[in-house]
C-alpha cells in the first residue's frame, strides 16, 4: 500500500517537474484557457499555471475545441428553427405545453432549469418571442411574496426589471402567479390556469 502510494506520488513529481522545466506550449492553447482559468492577455500566468504535459494539454484544447464545435452547430440548429434563444449566459425554451403553474415550473426543472423569468427588456422580447410563435399566454418565474403586492422570483430575488400592463398587478393577493400576454406586458393571474411552458436554463 505504502509503496504503491509512494509510487504514485512519484510518477505524478515527476509529471509535474517535467512539464514545468518543459512544457511552454506554444499557443499555449490548453486545457487552463477552454476552462476560462487565462485569456490570451496573460500568456505568460498561463505558462506558470501549466500543469499538463504539451501533448496532453494540446490533444485536451483539440478534444475541447471540438466538443465547442460540435455543441455551437446544434445550438444554431434549434435557434434555426426556433427551439431556443439565447441572451447572453440565458437560453429560452418551449414544450409548447399549457399547463397550470406547479406543472410548469416542475417540468423546467426537472430539464435542469427554471421557468423563465425576464431580467430586462432583451430577455422579455426573447419570451415574447415563444409566447408569439404559439400565440398564448406563458406563466412567468415571478410569484407573489406573503408581502400582498410584492412580486419576486422563484428563487425569492428581488425584481429589479418589471413590465406589468397599466393597472397591474390588481389583484391584491388573490392573483400569485404572473403571466405574460401576447404584447409582452404581465399580468397578475391566478396560478391555476393553463399557460405555456417557457423554461430558461
Ligand atoms: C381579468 C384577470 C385579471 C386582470 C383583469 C384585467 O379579470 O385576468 O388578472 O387584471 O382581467 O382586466
Ligand atoms: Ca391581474
Amino acid at each position: 500500500m505504502f509503496f504503491q502510494s509512494f509510487y504514485t506520488f512519484t510518477v505524478l513529481a515527476a509529471l509535474l517537474v517535467t512539464c514545468h522545466a518543459l512544457c511552454r506550449c506554444p499557443d499555449n492553447s490548453g486545457l487552463l484557457k477552454i476552462l476560462g482559468i487565462a485569456g490570451k492577455d496573460n500568456l505568460k500566468e498561463q505558462q506558470q499555471l501549466s500543469v499538463l504535459p504539451c501533448s496532453l494539454d494540446n490533444k485536451m484544447h483539440n478534444v475541447f475545441g471540438n466538443v465547442e464545435h460540435r455543441l455551437s452547430r446544434l445550438e444554431g440548429v434549434l435557434a434555426l428553427n426556433g427551439k431556443i434563444k439565447e441572451v447572453g449566459e440565458k437560453l429560452f425554451a418551449s414544450n409548447g405545453k399549457e399547463v397550470n403553474f406547479a406543472s410548469a415550473l416542475e417540468s423546467c426543472e426537472k430539464a435542469g432549469g427554471t421557468l423563465a423569468t425576464p431580467k430586462n427588456e432583451e430577455e422579455n422580447e426573447a419570451v415574447l418571442g415563444f409566447v408569439k410563435q404559439y400565440n398564448r399566454y406563458a406563466y412567468l418565474g415571478i410569484k407573489e411574496s406573503e408581502n400582498i403586492g410584492q412580486f419576486k422570483s422563484i428563487n425569492d430575488t428581488t425584481l429589479n426589471y418589471t413590465n406589468w400592463r397599466r393597472q397591474e398587478p390588481n389583484g391584491k393577493g388573490t392573483e400569485k402567479c404572473v403571466e405574460m400576454y401576447t404584447d409582452g406586458t404581465w399580468n397578475d393571474k391566478k396560478c391555476s390556469l393553463n399557460r405555456l411552458t417557457i423554461c430558461e436554463f
